[in-house]
């Protein structure tokens, strides 16, 4: 709670242009919250960087990525949107949790595998504790729910538990935030590998479908898009593949799997996806034009990054001095 209102907070990394996946099983859900929770939508930089990444390009893409939060539906005087690194009481809570984890906890956490097979030259200590600053992210902000996509599950458990751990030596300090995840997009799958998710850093451009990708680029990833050999447009385990196109179909165009599949029945892979690449389109062209009017208008998001970075230290100021009295930080002389 803050402010007498259920918060909440949620982020993504500057690490790459957004994805389907991203949009439709996070940043999309986020827009319907805005009048029932005071929200803090951030572009976690600090975390991009447990990946090595090039100075000037981290920048531009926080900057795009901060703007597709408001052309995508954010309404930045409604929701507090902001750039991690501007706020450092989020380094400073990442420290304290840091003495509240375990190393075992954060050996269990199934993204640090992955992203450590795929970064080998580079497993540093940050991309261990990654989570640590993703719980101060949370904690810092007393949120009551994180809207987040499937894979980011264990990360909000590892959340609780560190505040659990930390309430229960000190008293009710940190709300315990609940996951939000949505059940349809909350998991969109690689157009070239059905069985992993669609992610924002794959090599393989045909795999995502990003989110300021032209009509014509959009439909032919779809086109291009892995299927399973038989020909029949239905949704099953056995056929992953079209069972995630159906599933963006769904969200796209409103329609049930049920109404997809009966759509669809006698016609091949080929009509249909185009017409899941033509929806998608259709759905992205509005963020898309609305995201070039905002880049016009350097000094409006100029405002936008100032103002909401004073509004989110201010709260996060609040726990902040909370935490460091409770554990017994001197207190500044004034
Ligand atoms: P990276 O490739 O850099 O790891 P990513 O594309 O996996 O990035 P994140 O920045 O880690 O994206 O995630 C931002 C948000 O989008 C999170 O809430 C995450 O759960 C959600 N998300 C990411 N990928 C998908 C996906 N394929 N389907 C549904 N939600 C997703
Ligand atoms: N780890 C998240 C990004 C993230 C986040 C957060 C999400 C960082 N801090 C706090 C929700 C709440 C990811 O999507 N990879």
């Amino acid at each position: 709670m803050l402010n007498g209102k259920k918060s909440l907070f949620s982020g993504m990394q500057a690490t790459g242009t957004l994805q389907l996946g991203n949009y439709l099983g996070a940043l999309k859900n986020w827009v319907e919250l805005e009048d029932e929770y005071e929200t803090f939508y951030c572009v976690v930089d600090m975390h991009s960087i447990t990946v090595r990444q090039e100075p000037a390009e981290l920048r531009r893409k926080a900057r795009a990525l901060l703007t597709l939060y408001i052309a995508a539906g954010l309404n930045p005087e409604k929701n507090c949107i902001y750039y991690q690194s501007h706020v450092p009481a989020h380094a400073e809570l990442n420290w304290i949790l840091n003495c509240f984890t375990y190393m075992g906890e954060l050996n269990r956490m199934t993204q640090f595998k992955d992203k450590a097979s795929k970064n080998e030259e580079n497993i540093n200590a940050g991309l261990f504790t990654y989570p640590v600053l993703m719980a101060a992210d949370i904690l810092l902000f007393q949120s009551d729910i994180v809207p987040v996509g499937d894979d980011q599950k264990q990360h909000i458990e590892i959340t609780r538990d560190i505040a659990q751990r930390f309430n229960s030596i000190y008293g009710d300090v940190f709300t315990i935030p609940e996951p939000y995840i949505k059940k349809t997009g909350a998991r969109i799958m690689s157009l070239q590998d059905p069985t992993s998710k669609m992610s924002k850093s794959d090599e393989n451009e045909n795999a995502s479908i990003y989110l300021l990708d032209d009509t014509d680029t959009i439909i032919r990833k779809f086109k291009r898009a892995v299927t399973d050999s038989d020909s029949e447009i239905r949704h099953s385990k056995d056929k992953p593949g079209i069972s995630n196109l159906i599933e963006i179909y769904g969200i796209a165009t409103g329609k049930s799997i049920a109404e997809t599949e009966k759509e669809f029945e006698g016609k091949g892979y080929g009509d249909f996806k185009l017409a899941v690449g033509e929806a998608v389109a259709t759905m992205l062209k509005p963020i898309q034009d609305r995201f070039d009017d905002l880049n016009k208008d350097k000094a409006y998001i100029d405002g936008i990054i100032k103002n909401n970075a004073e509004k989110a230290a201010y709260f996060a100021n609040k726990t902040l001095r909370k935490v460091q009295k409770k554990i017994g930080f001197p207190e500044k002389i004034k």
